[in-house]
Protein backbone atom coordinates (compact mmCIF):
# COMPACT_ATOMS: atom_id res chain seq x y z
CA UNK A 1 0.00 0.00 0.00
CA UNK A 2 1.41 3.39 -0.45
CA UNK A 3 1.53 5.80 1.94
CA UNK A 4 -1.49 8.32 0.92
CA UNK A 5 -3.92 4.78 0.79
CA UNK A 6 -3.17 3.81 4.84
CA UNK A 7 -4.01 7.63 5.20
CA UNK A 8 -6.85 6.85 3.52
CA UNK A 9 -7.28 3.93 5.52
CA UNK A 10 -7.31 5.83 8.65
CA UNK A 11 -9.81 7.87 8.15
CA UNK A 12 -12.29 4.45 7.89
CA UNK A 13 -10.61 3.56 11.09
CA UNK A 14 -12.47 6.01 12.74
CA UNK A 15 -16.00 3.56 12.43
CA UNK A 16 -13.81 0.75 13.81
CA UNK A 17 -14.95 -0.56 17.28
CA UNK A 18 -11.90 0.13 19.69
CA UNK A 19 -11.50 -2.37 21.40
CA UNK A 20 -11.42 -5.02 18.61
CA UNK A 21 -8.77 -2.63 16.33
CA UNK A 22 -6.30 -2.73 19.36
CA UNK A 23 -6.41 -6.52 19.79
CA UNK A 24 -5.58 -6.78 16.32
CA UNK A 25 -2.64 -4.77 16.89
CA UNK A 26 0.94 -7.01 16.36
CA UNK A 27 3.98 -6.40 16.25
CA UNK A 28 6.38 -7.63 12.63
CA UNK A 29 9.76 -7.75 11.87
CA UNK A 30 11.78 -4.61 12.49
CA UNK A 31 9.33 -3.41 15.25
CA UNK A 32 6.82 -2.41 12.73
CA UNK A 33 3.23 -2.55 14.03
CA UNK A 34 0.70 -4.27 11.79
CA UNK A 35 -3.08 -4.01 12.19
CA UNK A 36 -4.93 -7.16 10.24
CA UNK A 37 -8.62 -7.46 9.45
CA UNK A 38 -10.99 -10.18 8.03
CA UNK A 39 -13.37 -8.65 6.13
CA UNK A 40 -16.01 -9.92 3.53
CA UNK A 41 -13.47 -13.49 2.68
CA UNK A 42 -10.81 -11.04 2.06
CA UNK A 43 -7.82 -10.01 4.24
CA UNK A 44 -6.72 -7.03 5.09
CA UNK A 45 -3.12 -5.68 6.35
CA UNK A 46 -2.55 -2.08 7.38
CA UNK A 47 0.92 -1.06 8.90
CA UNK A 48 2.17 1.85 10.32
CA UNK A 49 4.62 4.17 8.84
CA UNK A 50 6.20 4.94 12.22
CA UNK A 51 5.52 5.26 15.70
CA UNK A 52 3.95 8.63 15.09
CA UNK A 53 1.32 7.49 12.76
CA UNK A 54 0.60 4.66 14.93
CA UNK A 55 0.07 7.02 17.56
CA UNK A 56 -2.44 9.43 15.84
CA UNK A 57 -4.23 6.25 14.52
CA UNK A 58 -4.63 5.41 17.59
CA UNK A 59 -6.12 8.84 19.46
CA UNK A 60 -8.17 9.11 16.07
CA UNK A 61 -9.88 5.50 16.73
CA UNK A 62 -10.30 5.95 20.31
CA UNK A 63 -14.03 7.22 21.23
CA UNK A 64 -15.42 5.76 18.04
CA UNK A 65 -19.02 4.01 18.93
CA UNK A 66 -20.49 3.73 15.13
CA UNK A 67 -20.90 0.16 13.39
CA UNK A 68 -18.36 -1.81 12.03
CA UNK A 69 -20.54 -2.52 8.95
CA UNK A 70 -20.18 1.13 7.95
CA UNK A 71 -16.31 0.85 7.90
CA UNK A 72 -16.31 -2.93 5.81
CA UNK A 73 -18.90 -1.53 3.51
CA UNK A 74 -16.57 1.10 2.49
CA UNK A 75 -13.68 -0.62 2.37
CA UNK A 76 -14.82 -3.85 0.50
CA UNK A 77 -18.36 -3.87 -1.17
CA UNK A 78 -18.95 -0.39 -1.87
CA UNK A 79 -16.34 0.48 -4.24
CA UNK A 80 -14.64 3.64 -3.64
CA UNK A 81 -15.32 6.02 -0.66
CA UNK A 82 -17.69 9.21 -1.19
CA UNK A 83 -15.99 12.09 -2.83
CA UNK A 84 -15.21 14.67 -0.10
CA UNK A 85 -14.77 18.34 -1.95
CA UNK A 86 -11.24 19.30 -2.25
CA UNK A 87 -10.11 22.93 -2.08
CA UNK A 88 -6.97 24.62 -3.74
CA UNK A 89 -5.17 26.72 -0.65
CA UNK A 90 -2.22 29.01 -0.74
CA UNK A 91 0.38 28.79 2.19
CA UNK A 92 2.44 31.91 2.95
CA UNK A 93 4.53 33.27 5.31
CA UNK A 94 8.35 34.26 6.42
CA UNK A 95 11.20 31.49 6.30
CA UNK A 96 11.07 29.71 9.26
CA UNK A 97 7.91 30.33 10.50
CA UNK A 98 6.94 26.63 10.70
CA UNK A 99 4.75 26.28 7.06
CA UNK A 100 6.11 23.12 6.17
CA UNK A 101 6.28 21.51 9.60
CA UNK A 102 3.20 22.10 10.21
CA UNK A 103 1.36 20.99 7.14
CA UNK A 104 3.65 18.05 7.50
CA UNK A 105 2.87 16.94 10.65
CA UNK A 106 -1.15 17.54 9.34
CA UNK A 107 -0.34 14.61 6.71
CA UNK A 108 0.99 12.46 9.79
CA UNK A 109 4.83 13.24 8.35
CA UNK A 110 7.72 13.34 10.33
CA UNK A 111 7.96 16.91 10.64
CA UNK A 112 11.92 15.85 11.46
CA UNK A 113 14.46 17.34 8.80
CA UNK A 114 12.56 19.70 6.95
CA UNK A 115 14.41 21.88 4.71
CA UNK A 116 13.54 25.17 3.81
CA UNK A 117 11.52 25.51 0.37
CA UNK A 118 13.05 26.61 -2.48
CA UNK A 119 9.92 27.83 -4.57
CA UNK A 120 6.62 26.09 -3.40
CA UNK A 121 5.74 23.08 -2.91
CA UNK A 122 1.85 21.24 -2.99
CA UNK A 123 0.68 18.69 -0.01
CA UNK A 124 -2.51 17.20 -0.17
CA UNK A 125 -4.32 17.57 3.34
CA UNK A 126 -6.64 15.12 4.20
CA UNK A 127 -9.67 15.85 6.36
CA UNK A 128 -12.63 13.99 7.60
CA UNK A 129 -15.12 16.31 5.39
CA UNK A 130 -12.11 17.83 2.81
CA UNK A 131 -9.11 17.43 1.24
CA UNK A 132 -7.15 20.96 1.02
CA UNK A 133 -4.47 21.14 -1.49
CA UNK A 134 -1.74 23.15 -0.28
CA UNK A 135 0.80 24.82 -2.08
CA UNK A 136 2.96 26.30 0.22
CA UNK A 137 5.50 29.10 -1.33
CA UNK A 138 8.62 29.56 0.27
CA UNK A 139 9.22 32.15 2.26
CA UNK A 140 13.03 33.29 1.93
CA UNK A 141 13.38 37.01 1.47
CA UNK A 142 14.88 36.38 -2.58
CA UNK A 143 11.42 34.06 -3.00
CA UNK A 144 8.96 36.52 -1.67
CA UNK A 145 8.69 38.70 -4.73
CA UNK A 146 7.19 36.61 -6.77
CA UNK A 147 3.96 34.73 -4.25
CA UNK A 148 1.72 36.72 -5.98
CA UNK A 149 2.40 35.17 -9.33
CA UNK A 150 1.29 31.72 -7.39
CA UNK A 151 -2.42 33.16 -6.07
CA UNK A 152 -4.26 32.15 -9.18
CA UNK A 153 -6.73 29.82 -8.72
CA UNK A 154 -6.68 29.56 -4.35
CA UNK A 155 -10.11 29.20 -2.79
CA UNK A 156 -8.19 30.05 0.68
CA UNK A 157 -5.35 31.35 2.44
CA UNK A 158 -3.11 29.98 5.30
CA UNK A 159 -1.09 32.72 6.72
CA UNK A 160 1.82 31.71 9.05
CA UNK A 161 4.11 33.48 11.46
CA UNK A 162 6.19 33.22 14.13
CA UNK A 163 4.90 34.95 17.18
CA UNK A 164 8.24 35.07 18.98
CA UNK A 165 10.54 36.32 16.32
CA UNK A 166 12.69 39.68 15.99
CA UNK A 167 10.64 43.04 15.98
CA UNK A 168 11.88 43.29 12.78
CA UNK A 169 10.67 40.00 11.17
CA UNK A 170 7.80 40.50 12.61
CA UNK A 171 7.08 44.01 11.37
CA UNK A 172 8.20 42.35 7.66
CA UNK A 173 5.43 39.40 8.80
CA UNK A 174 2.71 42.12 8.90
CA UNK A 175 3.53 44.33 5.82
CA UNK A 176 3.26 40.83 4.00
CA UNK A 177 -0.07 39.66 5.48
CA UNK A 178 -1.37 43.38 4.88
CA UNK A 179 -0.24 43.09 1.15
CA UNK A 180 -1.81 39.39 1.03
CA UNK A 181 -4.96 40.79 2.75
CA UNK A 182 -4.93 43.42 -0.12
CA UNK A 183 -4.27 41.74 -3.05
CA UNK A 184 -6.73 41.44 -5.71
CA UNK A 185 -6.48 37.46 -6.02
CA UNK A 186 -6.59 37.12 -2.61
CA UNK A 187 -9.13 39.71 -0.59
CA UNK A 188 -12.47 38.24 -0.92
CA UNK A 189 -10.87 34.43 0.36
CA UNK A 190 -11.26 33.48 3.75
CA UNK A 191 -8.01 33.36 5.78
CA UNK A 192 -6.38 31.39 8.45
CA UNK A 193 -3.37 33.10 10.10
CA UNK A 194 -1.75 31.05 12.18
CA UNK A 195 0.44 32.41 15.13
CA UNK A 196 2.69 29.51 15.14
CA UNK A 197 5.96 28.84 18.08
CA UNK A 198 3.25 29.56 20.85
CA UNK A 199 5.84 26.67 22.64
CA UNK A 200 8.73 29.45 22.72
CA UNK A 201 8.81 31.51 25.86
CA UNK A 202 9.18 35.05 24.38
CA UNK A 203 5.85 34.20 21.92
CA UNK A 204 3.33 37.17 21.43
CA UNK A 205 -0.08 36.40 23.06
CA UNK A 206 -2.92 36.14 20.38
CA UNK A 207 -4.34 39.53 21.61
CA UNK A 208 -0.85 41.12 21.26
CA UNK A 209 -0.70 39.23 17.58
CA UNK A 210 -3.90 40.74 16.70
CA UNK A 211 -2.86 44.00 18.14
CA UNK A 212 0.30 44.57 16.62
CA UNK A 213 -1.08 43.18 12.73
CA UNK A 214 -3.80 45.71 12.88
CA UNK A 215 -6.50 42.60 12.41
CA UNK A 216 -9.23 44.26 13.39
CA UNK A 217 -9.55 47.17 11.52
CA UNK A 218 -7.88 45.62 8.16
CA UNK A 219 -9.83 42.58 8.21
CA UNK A 220 -12.90 43.75 9.01
CA UNK A 221 -15.54 42.09 7.01
CA UNK A 222 -13.05 39.38 5.49
CA UNK A 223 -13.51 36.16 6.64
CA UNK A 224 -10.55 35.43 9.08
CA UNK A 225 -9.82 32.80 11.57
CA UNK A 226 -6.35 33.62 13.67
CA UNK A 227 -5.62 30.51 15.95
CA UNK A 228 -2.43 30.23 18.18
CA UNK A 229 -0.37 26.99 17.90
CA UNK A 230 3.24 25.02 17.92
CA UNK A 231 3.81 21.89 16.71
CA UNK A 232 2.93 20.25 19.77
CA UNK A 233 -0.68 21.55 19.36
CA UNK A 234 -2.13 19.60 16.82
CA UNK A 235 -5.33 19.53 18.71
CA UNK A 236 -5.98 23.65 18.35
CA UNK A 237 -4.07 23.56 14.85
CA UNK A 238 -7.17 20.70 13.55
CA UNK A 239 -9.53 22.86 15.27
CA UNK A 240 -9.02 25.79 13.31
CA UNK A 241 -8.51 24.00 9.90
CA UNK A 242 -11.78 22.82 10.92
CA UNK A 243 -13.27 26.22 10.67
CA UNK A 244 -11.16 26.94 7.65
CA UNK A 245 -13.11 24.52 5.89
CA UNK A 246 -16.82 25.54 7.53
CA UNK A 247 -15.42 29.19 5.74
CA UNK A 248 -14.74 27.58 2.48
CA UNK A 249 -17.87 25.64 2.25
CA UNK A 250 -20.24 28.50 3.17
CA UNK A 251 -18.61 30.34 0.41
CA UNK A 252 -19.08 27.35 -2.06
CA UNK A 253 -22.85 27.33 -1.18
CA UNK A 254 -23.44 31.04 -1.46
CA UNK A 255 -21.64 30.52 -5.00
CA UNK A 256 -24.21 28.20 -5.81
CA UNK A 257 -26.77 30.51 -4.48
CA UNK A 258 -25.79 33.50 -6.52
N1 LIG B 1 9.82 25.45 18.72
C1 LIG B 1 9.13 25.40 17.58
N2 LIG B 1 9.78 25.21 16.41
C2 LIG B 1 9.05 25.17 15.28
C3 LIG B 1 7.63 25.31 15.26
N3 LIG B 1 7.20 25.24 13.99
C4 LIG B 1 8.30 25.04 13.22
N4 LIG B 1 9.40 25.00 13.99
C5 LIG B 1 10.79 24.83 13.53
O1 LIG B 1 11.13 25.94 12.69
C6 LIG B 1 12.03 25.53 11.69
C7 LIG B 1 11.57 26.00 10.31
O2 LIG B 1 10.36 25.34 9.97
P1 LIG B 1 9.85 25.17 8.47
O3 LIG B 1 8.62 24.34 8.57
O4 LIG B 1 10.93 24.74 7.55
O5 LIG B 1 9.47 26.68 8.10
P2 LIG B 1 8.88 27.23 6.73
O6 LIG B 1 7.89 28.28 7.09
O7 LIG B 1 8.39 26.10 5.89
O8 LIG B 1 10.16 27.89 6.05
P3 LIG B 1 10.44 28.14 4.46
O9 LIG B 1 10.13 26.88 3.74
O10 LIG B 1 11.91 28.50 4.40
O11 LIG B 1 9.58 29.28 4.02
C8 LIG B 1 12.14 24.00 11.79
O12 LIG B 1 13.36 23.71 12.44
C9 LIG B 1 10.98 23.61 12.65
O13 LIG B 1 11.24 22.47 13.44
C10 LIG B 1 6.97 25.52 16.54
O14 LIG B 1 5.76 25.67 16.66
N5 LIG B 1 7.77 25.56 17.64
MG1 LIG C 1 8.82 25.39 3.98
Amino acid sequence: MSDLRITEAFLYMDYLDTSLLLEKVKSGKGGRQYISLQVAGKYIQLKTINHLDYMLHLSCVSGCKSSMTTCFRALCCKGPPPARPEYDLVCIGLTGSGKTSLLSKLCSESPENVVSTTGFSIKAVPFQNAILNVKELGGADNIRKYWSRYYQGSQGVIFVLDSASSEDDLETARNELHSALQHPQLCTLPFLILANHQDKPAARSVQEVKKYFELEPLARGKRWILQPCSLDDMDALKDSFSQLINLLEEKDHEAVRM
